[in-house]
């Protein structure tokens, strides 16, 4: 693994793709969704699909990595240390409740990048001391499942963690197109994303629009 000076791992992306194929129409499947993305420019795609037993997530897992390999993108898988493992995935992205950060890094080592999600600046900050590589926060605005991911905390308290962090911050939650500016004046390093992009009519364009933004007046990684 590609690690800078100071030891840490270079996070080089800018929009992050996490999965959900019930979100898509019945038509298209996500290996096909994810390639349009990754025809897009994508660069990081993390498997999230919570419901597929360890057999089927096993199974996809190995098309994700394959897929991925090809596009020259990183792939993560959600929770399951073992699988990212297995498929020879680039990282992991762990929740509030898996596995913590410092049990991972004890297990691989430096085999995968580590992401965590946050919703916090106290879980942020326990984040980083416990050894992750990225962070995600959020949500940052409503989503439609907004229940399930708690109340959206917003660009000040995005902007606010990542002041306080130096490992790279991802907004998440409700990030749509007319958002991106905003986040990025936070100074977020990027930003994560289901639906704006998987529910698009047009995935490839719709990923192109996020990275035009994303890059716009930018010499950095964006
Ligand atoms: N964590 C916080 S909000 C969220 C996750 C996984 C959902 C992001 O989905 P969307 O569709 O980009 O709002």
């Amino acid at each position: 693994m590609m690690s800078n000076e100071q030891g840490a791992v270079a996070i080089n992306f800018s929009l992050y793709l996490i999965t959900d194929r019930k979100l898509l129409t019945p038509h298209s499947s996500l290996l096909t969704a994810v390639e349009d993305t990754l025809k897009g420019g994508v660069k990081a795609v993390q498997l999230r699909e919570k419901d597929l037993n360890t057999r089927e997530l096993l199974e996809l897992a190995y098309k994700m990595r394959e897929l991925t390999k090809k596009y020259h993108a990183k792939l993560f898988i959600n929770d399951r240390v073992d699988i990212a493992l297995a498929v020879d995935a680039d990282g992991v992205h762990i929740g509030q409740k898996s596995i913590p950060a410092h049990a991972v890094k004890k297990i691989v080592q430096d085999k995968l990048i580590i992401g965590v999600s946050t919703h916090s600046l106290e879980e942020a900050l326990e984040a980083e001391r416990d050894g992750a590589d990225f962070i995600t926060l959020g949500p940052i605005y409503e989503t439609p499942s907004k229940l399930k991911y708690g109340k959206p905390i917003g660009v000040d308290t995005l902007k606010r963690v990542k002041s306080k962090l130096s490992m790279p911050v991802f907004g998440i939650g409700g990030i749509k197109l007319d958002k991106v500016r905003e986040v990025k004046e936070t100074g977020a390093d990027g930003i994560a994303l289901i639906s704006a992009i998987l529910a698009s009519k047009d995935i490839r364009k719709t990923t192109e629009d996020f990275l035009r933004l994303l890059n716009q007046n930018e010499g950095q990684t964006y």
